[in-house]
C-alpha cells in the first residue's frame, strides 16, 4: 500500500480541522483545546498539536492527512509535520486580510524546511467580504514574474469541494514525481557503449 502524506496548514480559522474531517473516511482525530488567550476571535477551541485523518483513494493508495496548529507558539509541530509531507496545502481565509501576513510567514517557514509541492487553498470565498484570489496570492509574497503554485478555491465545509482539492493535490504530486523521474533519467543519460 502506498501512503501519500498531505499536510494541511494555515492560520487559525482558515478551515484546516474542518477540511480534514470532510476529507477523512475514518473519524478524524483532533487535539482541540479551549482557547485561553485572545487568538480565536470567533472560535472557542483551537488545534494544539495536530489533526489526523485518513482516506483510501484506491486499492493501493492511502492518503494520510495531517493538520498543523495555526498559532506560531506551536511552531515545533509545524516543523515535525512539514518534514514528513509529500504535498502540503496552505489554507488561507479570503475574508481575513489581517491573517495574510501570518500565512505568508507560515509559508516561508514551510518552504525553508521542505522541498515538497505546495498548493494554495483559498477558503471562505463564499463570504461577501472575501478578497480576490489575486490579492491573497500577492499578499503571500508571489509576484507576476514568478511561476505560481497550484491555487484552488476550497470550502472546507463542503465534502465535494474538499474532494476536488484532495484530487488536485494527488494529481499535482503525481505530475511532479513523473517530472523529477524524467529529469533524473535525462541527467544520468543513456550508458555509452565503448
Ligand atoms: N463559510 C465558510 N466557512 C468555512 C469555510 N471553510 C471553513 N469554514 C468554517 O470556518 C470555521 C473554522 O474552521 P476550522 O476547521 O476550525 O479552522 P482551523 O483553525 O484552520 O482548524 C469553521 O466553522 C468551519 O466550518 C468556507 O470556505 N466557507
Ligand atoms: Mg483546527
Amino acid at each position: 500500500m502506498n501512503i501519500l502524506r498531505l499536510v494541511v496548514t494555515g492560520p487559525v480559522g482558515a478551515g484546516k480541522s474542518t477540511f480534514i474531517r470532510s476529507a477523512s473516511d475514518i473519524e478524524a482525530v483532533d487535539t482541540d483545546c479551549r482557547v485561553t488567550n485572545g487568538t480565536g476571535r470567533t472560535k472557542r477551541k483551537t488545534t494544539t498539536a495536530l489533526d489526523f485523518g485518513r482516506r483510501k483513494l484506491t486499492h493501493n493508495l492511502l492518503i494520510h492527512l495531517y493538520g498543523t496548529p495555526g498559532q506560531a507558539r506551536f511552531e515545533f509541530m509545524w516543523d515535525i509535520l512539514i518534514r514528513k509531507a509529500h504535498v502540503y496545502m496552505l489554507l488561507v481565509a479570503a475574508h481575513r486580510p489581517e491573517d495574510f501576513d501570518h500565512a505568508r510567514r507560515m509559508l516561508s517557514f514551510m518552504q525553508r524546511r521542505s522541498p515538497a509541492l505546495i498548493i494554495i487553498g483559498i477558503t471562505h470565498m463564499d463570504k461577501p467580504e472575501a478578497q480576490k484570489p489575486e490579492r491573497v496570492v500577492r499578499a503571500l509574497g508571489y509576484n507576476h514574474n514568478q511561476s505560481l503554485p497550484p491555487i484552488i478555491s476550497v470550502n472546507a465545509d463542503d465534502p465535494k469541494s474538499v474532494n476536488r482539492a484532495v484530487m488536485r493535490s494527488v494529481k499535482s504530486y503525481g505530475r511532479q514525481l513523473k517530472a523529477s523521474k524524467a529529469s533524473h533519467l535525462k541527467q544520468s543519460g543513456t550508458p555509452k557503449v565503448a
